[in-house]
């Protein structure tokens, strides 16, 4: 799939401190340590509604490890998936009698213009899961020939699974009991009451085709891929069998990224799969997590559509702390809405206060967790300095506009 196009970063002056970030494995606040390569894989929509608020957080955090990277001197390789074929998007299709081959593009496609309108730099590689069934289908060969999946014995859906011991350390990622694993599984996705199965956590690699159902051709029988394998098959062929980050939101702490980094890992043998695991707090709206299938939902495009200024919705969203679960409120926008004409009055000015501490702070913030409220009040604590005339350099507007734009991707 194309990926949406991204607006030039601009160079800073200075030098960028590494950046630290909690890994759920390990449930420490450790430095990344990417080479000259760094290498993310962040899970992307299921599009089969608008993107909300809280994909846009996710995206708008990730967004933001990639440009600290990038001020430290890093290529960034980053690889997003479209989840575009999946039980919630076949439901939803025949739930409005559309077709799901038409409704996932055209929410893509307006995914796309929000990622852009918000200023997320783009991946280098944006793909789809259909598009990658072939590769998918070789991941779940070559696990079968290891002897970490099996076909289940059934004459009519002869599916096949993951067997959840193939590799030692499983659990790991999430470090989560087995009682807990159960639950989440059978909420998000997986199906531990399915007869036939070694182990209930046993994660599906390859749907047999069912009446009614899209189905592909492959070496595997007529089906279609499973969840997992699909990111884990996306991220192997582009990113290679180690990456500096996994990311997306909290919700996919178990079973997504636990089975993704099993798969990976059963087949290259190098463990952990990912350096870092990273999970960004759950948007919420009215009491509850923000999601698709209750309906409690905002729209960027909503917003965008309203002529909400999308820096203001770039900022809202920034002004919490990315791992935070953290409720939205009309509130949060206006305050952005205050902050950006603030920051916009302040970078008009001829002169202001010295920029260089500033920036280093703004710097040293994000690189600790991506400290974002500490950064914004970096910025803010400069943009009042100007506006009550405290300090002459003719350099510091033009500085600060830089710093603001390559580091919290905020245009002024
Ligand atoms: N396609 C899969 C990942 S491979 C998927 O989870 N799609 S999604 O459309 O449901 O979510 C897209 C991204 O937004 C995921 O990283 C998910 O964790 C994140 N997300 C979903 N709801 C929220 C929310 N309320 N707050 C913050 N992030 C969210
Ligand atoms: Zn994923």
């Amino acid at each position: 799939m194309l990926p949406w196009s991204s607006v030039p970063v601009p160079s800073v002056a200075g030098s960028a401190p590494p950046l630290r970030l909690f890994d759920t494995s390990s449930g420490e606040l450790r430095p990344t340590a990417p080479g000259p390569i760094a290498r993310m894989y962040v899970c992307g929509i299921t599009p089969y509604d608008a993107t909300h608020l809280g994909h846009a957080a996710t995206y708008l955090a990730f967004d933001l490890v990639s440009r600290v990277w990038r001020d430290a001197g890093h290529d960034v390789h980053y690889v997003q998936n479209v989840t575009d074929i999946d039980d919630p998007l076949l439901e939803r299709a025949i739930r409005d009698q559309d077709d799901w081959v038409v409704l996932g593009m055209r929410e893509t496609a307006l995914f796309r213009e929000d990622m852009e309108a918000l200023r997320v730099l783009a991946p280098k590689h944006y793909i789809g899961a259909v598009e990658s069934i072939p590769e998918i289908n070789e991941l779940v060969i070559k696990l079968l020939a290891v002897g970490a999946a099996y076909r289940i014995d059934d004459q009519r859906y002869p599916d096949i699974y993951f067997d959840c011991t193939a590799t030692p350390e499983f659990g790991y990622e999430s470090g989560y009991d087995e009682a807990t694993m159960l639950r989440l599984s059978a909420r998000r996705g997986g199906d531990p009451e399915r007869p036939g199965k070694r182990h209930p956590l046993d994660a599906l690699l390859w749907r047999a085709a069912r009446p009614n159902e899209p189905y592909w051709e492959s070496d595997l029988g007529r089906g279609r891929p499973g969840w997992h394998v699909e990111c884990a098959a996306i991220a192997l062929n582009r990113l290679g069998t180690q990456i500096d980050v996994q990311g997306g939101g909290s919700d996919l702490i178990f079973p997504h990224h636990e089975f993704g980094a099993a798969h990976a890992e059963a087949i290259t043998g190098v463990h952990p799969f990912a350096r870092h695991y990273c999970h960004a707090g759950m948007i919420a709206l009215d009491g509850e997590k923000m999601s698709k299938s209750r309906g409690n939902l905002v729209f960027v495009s909503r917003l965008r559509a309203d002529g909400v200024d999308a820096m203001a919705i770039r900022l809202a969203l920034l002004s919490g702390h990315w791992r935070t679960d953290r409720a939205w409120e009309p509130a949060l926008l206006h305050q952005a809405q205050a902050r950006l004409a603030l920051w916009r009055e302040a970078v008009s000015l001829r002169t202001g206060p010295d920029a260089t501490d500033t920036v280093s702070r703004v710097r040293v913030h994000l690189a600790d967790d991506l400290n974002t409220p500490r950064a914004l009040a970096a910025v803010d604590a400069w943009a009042a300095g100007a506006r009550q005339r405290r300090g002459r350099d003719p350099d510091a507007p033009v500085s600060i506009r830089a710093a603001v734009d390559a580091l919290l991707g905020v245009a002024l």
